[in-house]
C-alpha cells in the first residue's frame, strides 16, 4: 500500500471503473423496498458552483447510505435544458443554442462524474432532447382534451428588454427577474394551465406532507391564498351588472364608493362623454405600466379617479360614486372592489386623500365610532351598525346574515376565492419545447395528433430579438396541413414555460428509455413518490406547486397512482464566502473545479458535509477544506500503519469474545459502536452529517491513541477498519473504496451492508466520577458503570479525601448528576 494518500490517482482510477461497470445501475426489483433520491436538476449553464456541489453530495450521501441499509436505490440525474440563457448566449456568440446546450451538458457530466456522485447515467434525460419534448407535448395535449389547457386574451407581463412574457412569480419588485428592466402589461393571447382547478386539494394536501419544511408549505399556503366571502351583485346606475368579490359582505352597508381595475371592461362605458374621459384613459394608461406586484405592494400610494359614473350598492339601493384605482388588480375576484372606508386600511386611505365619506358600520362593544376622529380604520370584530335590520348582530354572524339575505333576493352568492392564478405557460420564444397545436381557417385550432409527435425544433433558427418568436421567421416549421381537414394551417409558434418540462421529469426518470409512452405506469408507480427531493429554497413556490399539479393532474387523468410527487422535501441552504452568498460579481467565487484539483473530490464532499448541517448556509472556509483533507490523510495513514505494525491483521478471524480483551481494546471496541449508533442515527434520522463525520473523525483519533498504547489485538482493528471504511464510504467514496480494496476485499465497498452497532458494546464497564464539594471539584473516583446512585454517594463519603475536605462540617445534602459528578453541600 502506498504511503501517501493521492487522490488524484485513485479517484480516476475508482471513477473509470464505476463508469465502466455502470456501478449505479438500478431496475425494479420486488424483493428489496425502494427508494427514490432525488436532487433537483440543474440548468445546463456550462459549469457547476458550489451550490449544486453541495445539493448532489447531500443527495449523494442519502442515495450511497440508504443503498447499503439494503434499499433499491433510484439516484438518476438530467438536464433542465430549455431556457432563456441559451438564446442569449446565441445572439451574444452565434452559437446555436442546442450546440451550446450540448456542450455545457457534457461539461457539467464530467463534473459530477469527477465528484464521484453515484447517478444511474443510463437514466440520464436532457428536456431539450426530441425523445424528452416529444412527451412533454403528449402531456400538454392531454391536459388539452381534458379542459386543463387553453388559450385566451390576456393581459400578461412584459419585459421589454427580453421582450417576453413572464409569469407573476417572475416579476419581482415591479422588475424582471432576469435582467431587472421595469415589467409592462400587454395584452396576447396565451396558454394557460388551468391549475386553479387545483387549488383546494393543492391546499388541502398540504397537510399530508410531514416531511415538507413548514416554511415552505406555508409559502405554499400563501401563495394558494384561499379566502371566503361573496359575491355582491352590484350595478351600474345604467343597469350593468358590477358583480364585487368581499371578504366582509358584513360591511356592505358601509360601501361609499366603489373602485374598478384599469383594465376593467367597464371603465370605458363609465367614462363616455364624461368631461373627465381624457384623464381617466391617461391615469389607465399609467397604471397598465404597473405589475401585479407594483399594484398590491405597501409602499405604493393608492391613487383614483373618478369615471363620472354611479352604480347601486344592492343592500340600499343608494347611488355611489365609481372610480378607477390603481390598487384594484383585474385577475382577481371580479377586478371590482366596494370601498369601505371605515373598516379596511387602504380605503380609509383612499377616502382621505380624495374626501370621499366614511361610514361606520361595525362598531366595539359598547362604544360609538365617530367617522371625524377616527385615524384609521376600524378592522376588529365588532357589532353591526347603521346596517338597517342588521344592527346590533355580532360582525362574523351578520357576514352570513346579509349574504343569505341578498342570495334570497338573487343579489349575492357565497364564494371561496384564490390567488392562485391560472398558469401562464407560452413564451414567445424558441429555445423550448414547440405548443403542439396548429391554427386551420376553417376548423380553428387543432391538437396535434399524437402519433405525429414530436414537433421539433427547427436547429437552423437565426436570431432577431424582435419580440416575437423567432419561429415565426421560419415558414419551413410553421406552414403545415390542418389535421382534421388537410388545408393549409399554421403552427403555433409560442413554446413552453421551462416550468413544463420540469414539472414532470421525475415521472420520467422512472422509465426514460419508453420510446411508446411518457412512463409506464407499473414503473412510474413502483418508484414513486420520490422519497427524498433536495433542492434550494427558492424553488419552494413555483417549481414545486406546478409539478404537485401535474401529478395529480395526471393521476385523475389515469396515468399514475401518487398523489403527490415528493413525499420529503430537504431544503439546503446556501454556500457563502466572507458572509455573502457566492457570486460573479462579488468576486468571492470559489470553483469546484479548483477545489478538486487542489486536493480531490473526496475532500470536497466531506468539508461541504462537515462545515453545517444541511438546511443551514455554510460558510467557505480554506482551513476548513485543509482539515477535511488533513483527516482523509490520517485516514489513509491508520490504514497503512495498521496494516504495517499488525500484518496478521489481513487474515485475522472474528474478533474473541469480550472476555478475551484488555481495558484499552474494551474502550477501543465502545467507541467503534457508539460511533456506528451515532452516525447511522445522524444520517437516518436528521441529516446531521456534520456531526456523523465529525463522530467518525473521532474514531479514528481513538484508533491513533490505542495504536500508540501498545500491542494491538489483531481481530478488534480488523473490525474497527472494516466499519470505519463501510462508516466513511457515502461520504468519501473513492477512499472508501481503495482502502476497502487495501484490506483484501474483492467486492465495492458501496455494494456492502451498513453496519450494525452492537448494543452490549455500548455499554461502559467504569466510569469516571467527579466529587465537589460546594461546588468545587475535589477529586475523581472511578467505579463499576453498574454502580447504583447511593452506593457511589457512601462511597464517597467514606473516603479520606472527602473526609478532610468536609473538615466536620455538617452535611446537608447531596446533589448528583448521574455518570457525571457527586455535589457535597456542607455548612
Ligand atoms: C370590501 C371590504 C371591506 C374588504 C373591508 C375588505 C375589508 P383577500 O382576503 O385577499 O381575498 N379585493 C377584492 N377584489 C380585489 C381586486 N381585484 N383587487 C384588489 N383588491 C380586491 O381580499 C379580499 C378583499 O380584497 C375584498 O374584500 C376586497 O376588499 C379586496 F372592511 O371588500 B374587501
Ligand atoms: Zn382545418
Amino acid at each position: 500500500m502506498d504511503e501517501r494518500y493521492q487522490p488524484k490517482v485513485l479517484e480516476a482510477k475508482w471513477q473509470a471503473l464505476w463508469d465502466k461497470t455502470d456501478a449505479w445501475r438500478v431496475a425494479e426489483d420486488g424483493d428489496k423496498p425502494k427508494y427514490y433520491c432525488l436532487e433537483m436538476f440543474p440548468y445546463p449553464s456550462g459549469h457547476l458552483h458550489m451550490g449544486h456541489v453541495r445539493n448532489y453530495s447531500i443527495g449523494d450521501v442519502l442515495a450511497r447510505f440508504k443503498t447499503m441499509r439494503g434499499f433499491n436505490v433510484l439516484h438518476p440525474m438530467g438536464w433542465d435544458a430549455f431556457g432563456l440563457p441559451a438564446e442569449n448566449a446565441a445572439i451574444k456568440n452565434n452559437i446555436p443554442p442546442a450546440a451550446w446546450t450540448e456542450d455545457n451538458m457534457a461539461n457539467m457530466r464530467r463534473q459530477l462524474k469527477e465528484m464521484g456522485i453515484s447517478y444511474d447515467w443510463r437514466r440520464e434525460v436532457a428536456t431539450c432532447h426530441a425523445d424528452y419534448y416529444r412527451w412533454t407535448q403528449w402531456i400538454f395535449l392531454q391536459l388539452y382534451k381534458n379542459g386543463l389547457a387553453y388559450k385566451k386574451l390576456g393581459y400578461v407581463n412584459w419585459c421589454p428588454d427580453c421582450a417576453t412574457v413572464l409569469a407573476n412569480e417572475q416579476v419581482v419588485d415591479g422588475g424582471c427577474e432576469r435582467c431587472g428592466a421595469a415589467v409592462e402589461k400587454k395584452a396576447l393571447d396565451q396558454w394557460y394551465f388551468k391549475i386553479t382547478d387545483y387549488a383546494q386539494e393543492l391546499l388541502d394536501s398540504l397537510e399530508g406532507l410531514p416531511g415538507w419544511p413548514d416554511k415552505v408549505k406555508t409559502m405554499q399556503d400563501n401563495w394558494i391564498g384561499r379566502s371566503e366571502g361573496a359575491i355582491l351583485h352590484f350595478t351600474t346606475e345604467s343597469g350593468d351588472p358590477l358583480p364585487v368579490y368581499t371578504t366582509r359582505p358584513d360591511t356592505v352597508f358601509g360601501v361609499t364608493y366603489m373602485v374598478l381595475a384599469a383594465e376593467h371592461p367597464l371603465v370605458e362605458k363609465a367614462i363616455q362623454g364624461a368631461p373627465q374621459e381624457e384623464s381617466v384613459r391617461a391615469f389607465v394608461r399609467n397604471v397598465q405600466k404597473l405589475s401585479d406586484m407594483d399594484r398590491t405592494s405597501n409602499e405604493m400610494e393608492k391613487e383614483g379617479i373618478f369615471t363620472g359614473a354611479y352604480a347601486v350598492n344592492p343592500a340600499t339601493g343608494e347611488k355611489i360614486p365609481l372610480w378607477v384605482g390603481n390598487y384594484v388588480l383585474l385577475e382577481y375576484g371580479t377586478g371590482a372592489v366596494m370601498g369601505v372606508p371605515a373598516h379596511d386600511e387602504r380605503d380609509f386611505l383612499f377616502a382621505k386623500k380624495y374626501g370621499l365619506p366614511i361610514r361606520v358600520v361595525i362598531r366595539p362593544q359598547g362604544e360609538k365610532l365617530d367617522p371625524g376622529t377616527m385615524e384609521g380604520a376600524y378592522v376588529d370584530e365588532g357589532f353591526m351598525d347603521n346596517s338597517a335590520q342588521f344592527d346590533g348582530l355580532p360582525n362574523e354572524e351578520g357576514k352570513k346574515r346579509v349574504v343569505a339575505w341578498l342570495e334570497e333576493k338573487g343579489l349575492a352568492s357565497a364564494r371561496v376565492n384564490y390567488r392562485l392564478r391560472d398558469w401562464l405557460i407560452s413564451r414567445q420564444r424558441y429555445w423550448g419545447a414547440p405548443i403542439p397545436v396548429v391554427y386551420c381557417p376553417d376548423c380553428g385550432p387543432q391538437p396535434v395528433p399524437e402519433e405525429q409527435l414530436p414537433v421539433r425544433l427547427p436547429l437552423d433558427v437565426e436570431f432577431k430579438p424582435t419580440g416575437e418568436s423567432p419561429l415565426n421567421f421560419y415558414p419551413s416549421f410553421y406552414e403545415t396541413v390542418c389535421p382534421k381537414c388537410g388545408g393549409k394551417a399554421r403552427r403555433e409558434t409560442d413554446t413552453m414555460d421551462t416550468f413544463v418540462c420540469s414539472s414532470w421529469y421525475f415521472l420520467r426518470f422512472a422509465d426514460p428509455l419508453n420510446d411508446k409512452e411518457a412512463f409506464g405506469r407499473e414503473k412510474a408507480d413502483y418508484w414513486m413518490n420520490v422519497d427524498q427531493y433536495i433542492g434550494g429554497v427558492e424553488h419552494a413556490i413555483l417549481h414545486l406547486m406546478y409539478a404537485r399539479f401535474f401529478v395529480k393532474a395526471l393521476r385523475d387523468l389515469g396515468f399514475l397512482g401518487a398523489d403527490e410527487p415528493f413525499r420529503n422535501l430537504l431544503t439546503q441552504g446556501m454556500v457563502l464566502k466572507d458572509g455573502g452568498k457566492m457570486s460573479k460579481s462579488k468576486g468571492n467565487v470559489v470553483s469546484p473545479e479548483e477545489i478538486i484539483e487542489k486536493y480531490g473530490a473526496d475532500t470536497a464532499r466531506l468539508f461541504i458535509l462537515f462545515a453545517a448541517p444541511p438546511e443551514r448556509d455554510l460558510e467557505w472556509s480554506e482551513q476548513g477544506v485543509e482539515g477535511a483533507y488533513r483527516f482523509l490523510g490520517r485516514l489513509w495513514r491508520i490504514v497503512d500503519l495498521s496494516l504495517k505494525e499488525c500484518p496478521s491483521l489481513k487474515e485475522a478471524g472474528p474478533l474473541p469474545p469480550a472476555a478475551g480483551l484488555s481495558p484499552a481494546d474494551k474502550d477501543l471496541l465502545r467507541v467503534l459502536h457508539s460511533t456506528i449508533k451515532k452516525v447511522t442515527e445522524d444520517v437516518e434520522n436528521r441529516f446531521n452529517f456534520n456531526t456523523a463525520v465529525s463522530a467518525v473523525m473521532e474514531l479514528v483519533n481513538a484508533l491513533y491513541q490505542y495504536k500508540d498504547k501498545g500491542p494491538m489485538t489483531p481481530g478488534l482493528i480488523r473490525e474497527c477498519l472494516d466499519n470505519l471504511i463501510l462508516l466513511v464510504a457515502p461520504f468519501a467514496p473513492h477512499i472508501a473504496e481503495e482502502l476497502w480494496a487495501e484490506l483484501g476485499y474483492g467486492q465495492s465497498v458501496h455494494r456492502e451492508a451498513w453496519p450494525a452497532w452492537r448494543e452490549e458494546a455500548l455499554a461502559r464497564e467504569e466510569i469516571e466520577v467527579a466529587f465537589q464539594i460546594n461546588g468545587k471539584v475535589r477529586g475523581r473516583l472511578t467505579v463499576p458503570a453498574a454502580m447504583e446512585q447511593n452506593e457511589i454517594q457512601d462511597t464517597i463519603l467514606a473516603m479520606d479525601r472527602a473526609k478532610e475536605a468536609i473538615g466536620g462540617r455538617q452535611v446537608v445534602k447531596v446533589i448528583s448528576v448521574p455518570g457525571k459528578l457527586v455535589n457535597i453541600v456542607v455548612k
